[in-house]
C-alpha cells in the first residue's frame, strides 16, 4: 500500500502523484466520504458546527469569546508522546542516539496491519497547506490527510492552508503527512466526544521519503502535522541537506527608542516561556521600547545573499500553553485570544468562557474541569490540564510585527538559549563566540515540563531545545551548526539566558516576563557593540550597572545571587556534558574536547563564588 519513494520519484506529475496516493489511501482506509479542505472560513464554521453537534466542541458564549470553541481530549491524550515517536531513516545511525528508531519497512508493516480500514465510518480530509510565507522561496508545502475534523480547524489557524496552496503544490512538491486518529466507526456505533487509540500511538517520521505517518492521537503536536513532525522533524532534514535551519525557536523584534529594530531567535524547551517571551509588554519605564512577535515556536533560517541570517516563521499561529497565561504575564496572548480562538483541555465558566490555573486569582465557582465534571475546588488538582492549550490566529496578536510575513524573512541579529534551572545557571552571558555558543546550545539542559510525557522538574539535556524534535542524528547537526557558523561574515552573537532561579526558600528570584525586556535590550546593546560587560569563566557577563534598572526594586545583592558562577555545581553541570558526549562520541565534533578543557580550566581558576562584585571592574 504504502509505495517506496523511488516510485514516487518516477511520478513527474505532482497533481497526478498527489490524486494517486489519495485514491489509493481511500481504498485501503475505506472512508466514509473524502473532502478536499479549500480554506473557506464557510468550510471551518461548518466543521466547528459538526464539532460541536458531535459533542465535541462547546460553544463559547459569543458575548464573551465570540467564534470560539473548547474541547475536552481523552485523558490518554494529552501531551506529545516521545517514546513512540520514530524516525524510520533507512540507516539507524542517520537517526542518531537520541531518536527511537525503526526500519522503514518494518514501521510500514506495522502500519499496512494497522491502516487498514481506519477511516471506516469518517470523513477523510484533505488538506494542502504551506508553512511560512505563501510563495516566499524560504517556505515549504504539505499534504495532510486526516479523519479528524478537530486537526482540519486547528490546521486552518496553524497554518496557511486550503485550495490557493493547490497550485505552489503542484509546482515544488510537499511532504506527505497522514495522520490517522485510529479509531473506525463501526455502523450504529456512536462516536466518542474525543476519538482516539487510546493504547497504540506511533508519531513516525520517513526523512528520505518526506513522508510522516501519525497514528492514534489526535492531539497537537502528535496531530498538527505542520508543526513539529515537519516543521522541526522533516525540515531539520531539509535545511541540513539545503544549507539552511529548522530551529525549536521564537522570533521577536526590539525597537529601541531610537526606532532601531534588532530581530533575535531564542530556544527554549517545551513550555518555558517562549510564547510569553516573544509577546513580552516592556515595563512603562522602557518608553519608546517595543517587542514585536514574528514567531512563538518555529524559525527556518537561511543565509542571505549579503551574508546575514533570515528567519521566517513557518507557522500562522499559536499553539500556546494556556496556564500561567493572564492580563499581567502576556496580554497580548489575551488579546490574541479574545476570539477565533480553540481551547483544549481548560476549563470553562458557568458563563460559558474559559478559566485555568493563573488566569485570575479566584477560582471562580461552578466551573467544569478538563475532564468535563464539576470542579471541586478542594480536590487539590487543577481545573485545567498543565499543559492544555489556546490555538489562536497570529493575526490578532497586538504585537505582531509588520513584517511576519514578509517573504525574505527578517534578519537576526542574536540567538538565546534557555532553560529551567532553578540553580546554578546565571540570568543572562554572552557566549565567546559561535563556536562557544554551540557548545552552551548543544549542552544546555532544562527542568522537564509537561508538554511530554516524563517525570516532571527533572534536568535533562536538551540540546538547542531540539532533543524530542530531531530529524537526524544529533551529532551531525551540531556539527551543522559549526559548519553554518564558519563562513558568515558577520555571526549573530549568542547568549545565555535563565528566568527560572530560585532562592533558599524555592521563590523564583528573576521577575520575569516583561522585565526581561532588561536583558533583551542588554543583549541589543552587545550585538550594536554598546553594553558594558566583563569577562567571567562562561562569558561575557553585565555588571549591575550594565542594566537598567529603572522602575525596578531590584537590589545588587539580588542581582548577584542570579549571576554568581558556583565553581562546584557548575563543574558538576561541566562533567555532566559527557553523558552527551559519550552519546554521540563518534560524531562529536573535536572542538568540543578544548571547549570544555578550557572552560574547566577557567572555573578551576576562579573562586568558589564567582561573582559580579563592583570592584571587579
Ligand atoms: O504539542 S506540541 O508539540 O505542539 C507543543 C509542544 O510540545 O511544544
Ligand atoms: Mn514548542
Amino acid at each position: 500500500m504504502l509505495k517506496q519513494d523511488k516510485a514516487y520519484k518516477q511520478a513527474i506529475d505532482v497533481k497526478t502523484e498527489l490524486e494517486t496516493w489519495v485514491n489509493d489511501l481511500q481504498q485501503y482506509l475505506k472512508p466514509e466520504k473524502v473532502h478536499w479542505c479549500d480554506g473557506s472560513e464557510e468550510e471551518y464554521n461548518q466543521l466547528c458546527q459538526l464539532l460541536v453537534d458531535k459533542g465535541t466542541f462547546i460553544k463559547l458564549n459569543p458575548e464573551k469569546r465570540p467564534n470560539s470553541y473548547a474541547c475536552f481530549s481523552d485523558p490518554s491524550d494529552v501531551a506529545r508522546v516521545e517514546d513512540k515517536t520514530f524516525i524510520c531513516s533507512r540507516r539507524k545511525e542517520d537517526a542518531g542516539p537520541t531518536n527511537n528508531w525503526m526500519a522503514p519497512d518494518e514501521m510500514k508493516k506495522i502500519f499496512n496491519q494497522l491502516l487498514e480500514g481506519t477511516m471506516k465510518g469518517r470523513t477523510m480530509y484533505i488538506i494542502p497547506f504551506c508553512m511560512g510565507p505563501v510563495g516566499s522561496p524560504l517556505s515549504r508545502y504539505g499534504i495532510e490527510i486526516t479523519d479528524s475534523e478537530y486537526v482540519v480547524t486547528n490546521m486552518r489557524i496553524m497554518t496557511r492552508m486550503g485550495a490557493h496552496i493547490l497550485p505552489y503544490i503542484y509546482e515544488k512538491g510537499y511532504v506527505k503527512c497522514l495522520h490517522t486518529i485510529g479509531a473506525p466507526l463501526e455502523e450504529g456505533q456512536e462516536d466518542a466526544k474525543w476519538p482516539c487509540n487510546p493504547t497504540v500511538k506511533y508519531i513516525s517520521h520517513f526523512p528520505e521519503e518526506r513522508l510522516i505517518i501519525s497514528y492514534g492521537s489526535g492531539y497537537g503536536g502528535n496531530a498538527l502535522l505542520g508543526k513539529k513532525c515537519f516543521a522541526l522533524r522533516i525540515a531539520s532534514v531539509m535545511g541540513r541537506e539545503e544549507g539552511w535551519l529548522a530551529e525549536h525557536m521564537l522570533i521577536l523584534g526590539v525597537e529601541n527608542a531610537k526606532k532601531e529594530k534588532t530581530y533575535v531567535a531564542a530556544a527554549f524547551p517545551s513550555a518555558c516561556g517562549k510564547t510569553n517571551f516573544a509577546m513580552m509588554i516592556p515595563p512603562k519605564e522602557f518608553e519608546g521600547w517595543k517587542v514585536t512577535t514574528v514567531g512563538d515556536d518555529i524559525a527556518w533560517i537561511h543565509k542571505g545573499k549579503d551574508g546575514g541570517l533570515y528567519a521566517i516563521n513557518p507557522e500562522a499561529g499559536y499553539f500556546g500553553v494556556a496556564p500561567g497565561t493572564n492580563e499581567k504575564t502576556n496580554p497580548n496572548a489575551i488579546a490574541s485570544i479574545k476570539e477565533n480562538t480553540i481551547f483544549t483541555n481548560v476549563a470553562i465558566t458557568p458563563d460559558g468562557d474559559v478559566w485555568w490555573e493563573g488566569f485570575t486569582k479566584e477560582v471562580p465557582d461552578g466551573l467544569i474541569d478538563w475532564h468535563g465534571q464539576p470542579y471541586d475546588k478542594n480536590s487539590g488538582k487543577p481545573a485545567a490540564h498543565p499543559n492544555s492549550r489556546f490555538t489562536a490566529p497570529a493575526y490578532l496578536n497586538p504585537a505582531l510585527d509588520p513584517d511576519w510575513d514578509k517573504p525574505e524573512g527578517v534578519h537576526i541579529e542574536a540567538f538565546i538559549f534557555g532553560g529551567r534551572r532553578s540553580t546554578g545557571v546565571p540570568l543572562v552571558y554572552q557566549t565567546f563566540n559561535w563556536n562557544f555558543g554551540v557548545y552552551l546550545a548543544s549542552t544546555m539542559g532544562s527542568e522537564m515540563t509537561a508538554a511530554a510525557f516524563g517525570e516532571i522538574g527533572k534536568v535533562r539535556r536538551d540540546p538547542f531545545a531540539m532533543l524530542p524534535f530531531m530529524g537526524y542524528h544529533m551529532g551531525d547537526y551540531v556539527n551543522h551548526w559549526l559548519d553554518f557558523g564558519r563562513d558568515l561574515p558577520n555571526a549573530p552573537r549568542i547568549f545565555s539566558v535563565n528566568w527560572f532561579r530560585k532562592d533558599k526558600d524555592g521563590n523564583f528570584i528573576w521577575p520575569g516576563f516583561g522585565q526581561n525586556v532588561r536583558v533583551l535590550q542588554w543583549v541589543v546593546n552587545r550585538v550594536h557593540g554598546g553594553a558594558g560587560a566583563v569577562e567571567s569563566p562562561l562569558g561575557w557577563m553585565p555588571r549591575y550597572q550594565d542594566l537598567n534598572w529603572d522602575g525596578l526594586d531590584f537590589s545588587e545583592e539580588q542581582f548577584a545571587s542570579i549571576m554568581t558562577i558556583d565553581r562546584e555545581p557548575m563543574k558538576q553541570e561541566m562533567f555532566g556534558h559527557e553523558e552527551l558526549f559519550e552519546k554521540m562520541y563518534d560524531k562529536l565534533p573535536k572542538e568540543f574536547f578544548y571547549m570544555r578543557e578550557l572552560l574547566l580550566s577557567a572555573l578551576w581558576r576562579s573562586p568558589e563564588k564567582w561573582s559580579l562584585q563592583p570592584e571587579s571592574e
